[in-house]
């Protein structure tokens, strides 16, 4: 082969080896990408504030004080005095003004220019709720007397031509005359798509609010991803859970239904999504304690870990570990329980690599951890245990499902007397 005017031949020879190398892994992503199918996705707009899929996407915003320094316009017809906000969306402040008056507007920045005067008011609307009534819900809003009764929207805000977020916008009164702005996702993606020969009802987030629904799992608790709902038991519900459920979790690159591995590709307007199925590598993860149960976020979605199938099988990939379960069975055949939820230490954050074993040791030795917290006239004390991969367990076991009294403790001077002793609250 000669080589192009001006690339030498180790240049060429690179793109040569490149060129086999993108053959090869298009031949493997043949050979696994078995029959890849995309389906159809509506949008849904979600008016019920407390829908499980959207809650996990609400930020509360207080006033600024006064009228920023750098808007160029205040709204045009405003005729009582106005709240500003700003709120993060696609990584810039955008502005809102609040006119909090018998009916409520919102104006917000939504082309980004610090104008308002370029902007339409929304008139402000007795928000609903999952099981209420109009009636009801209209005394609500006459009342006033909910703090999260009226909502604007769904606003869309678009940058320099970029993606549209649609936010809905609610108003919650933290004491008379102090309202503060909760922003949320106003619309999702709905769909019916097929994973084999099975049909499940699926639905994606932009939690971030980026205007884009291809937002991956990462790392850590999936706060910087958007979300994935899918009906694999098809009782036409998704399971809630934060941070994640069966059914809801940060979008991974793929999932199992049934058994079989698929990877999820979203149009980055989320209107499609391609499925394939495919064959992921795996490796195994040993956590060292007979009886523990694990929880797991991953690239490869949730994963309920049970004691029994240890050291268990995973493909390769990123995890986040949500819950650490221990039990155990006494002498008289009691099985005792501690939890670690959240604080998971070094499974936080740690992956599976292909064809080897990750092995991280939780649990016993356990040791005792005691908090300090000293308030005038007050010393705290906390309780908690810690495992082997530095993941904390609340204080106080539980056998057979039944919490056991939390431990005593004896607070000794240098000489060893006692000075004080006591037991823990659970608190
Ligand atoms: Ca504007
Ligand atoms: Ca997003
Ligand atoms: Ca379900």
């Amino acid at each position: 082969m000669r080589p192009y005017r001006g690339i030498g031949g180790e240049a060429a020879m690179r793109g040569v080896a490149l060129c086999i190398g993108a053959a090869l892994a298009l031949g493997i992503m043949l050979l696994f990408a078995q029959a890849e199918e995309q389906f159809r996705l509506h949008r849904q707009e979600v008016r019920d504030v407390s829908y499980p899929l959207v809650t996990a996407g609400r930020g509360y915003y207080g006033a600024g004080a006064g009228k920023p320094d750098l808007l160029k316009g205040g709204p045009k017809d405003a005729a009582e005095a106005l709240e500003y906000y700003s709120i993060p969306l696609q990584g810039r402040a955008v502005l809102f003004a609040l006119e909090w008056g018998r009916r409520p507007r919102l104006w917000a920045d939504t082309d980004g220019d610090r104008d308002l005067s370029d902007e339409q008011a929304y008139e402000g609307r007795a928000v609903a709720r999952q099981g209420e009534g109009f009636l009801r819900r209209l005394g609500r809003a006459l009342r006033r007397s909910d703090p999260e009764e009226v909502g604007f929207g769904p606003l869309s805000l678009s940058f320099q031509g970029g993606p549209a977020t649609e936010v809905a916008v609610q108003v919650r009164e933290l004491s008379r005359g102090h309202p503060s702005l909760m922003a949320r996702p106003a619309a999702l993606r709905a769909g019916t798509v097929k994973f084999g020969a099975r049909s499940c009802a699926v639905a994606l987030v932009d939690l971030t609010l980026d205007g884009r629904y291809d937002g991956y799992f990462t790392s850590g608790w999936g706060y910087g991803s958007d979300r994935l709902a899918i009906d694999l038991d098809g009782d036409g519900q998704f399971a809630p859970g934060y941070p994640a459920s069966r059914e809801v979790m940060p979008l991974p690159h793929m999932l199992a239904v049934e058994g079989r591995y698929y990877s999820l590709q979203p149009a980055a307007d989320g209107f499609s999504l391609r499925v394939a199925e495919v064959t992921p590598e795996f490796g195994t993860l040993d956590v060292g304690a007979a009886g523990a149960q694990l929880a797991l976020l991953s690239d490869s979605g949730y994963h309920e870990l049970a004691a029994a199938g240890a050291p268990w099988k995973l493909p390769a990939g990123r995890y986040s570990a949500v819950s650490v379960v221990l039990r155990q069975k006494d002498q008289k055949g009691g099985e005792w329980a501690l939890s670690c939820y959240g604080q998971t230490g070094k499974l936080q954050d740690f992956s599976i690599k292909p064809g080897e074993p990750t092995v991280i040791e939780v649990g016993p030795p356990l040791l005792g951890v005691v908090e300090l917290d000293q308030a005038p006239g007050e010393v705290t004390l906390g309780y908690s245990l810690q495992g082997r991969a530095d993941e904390v367990y609340a204080a106080g076991a539980f056998r057979d499902e039944e919490q056991q009294p939390p431990p005593g403790f004896k607070i000794l001077d240098e000489g060893g007397k006692a000075l004080e002793s006591g037991s823990f609250e659970y608190g």
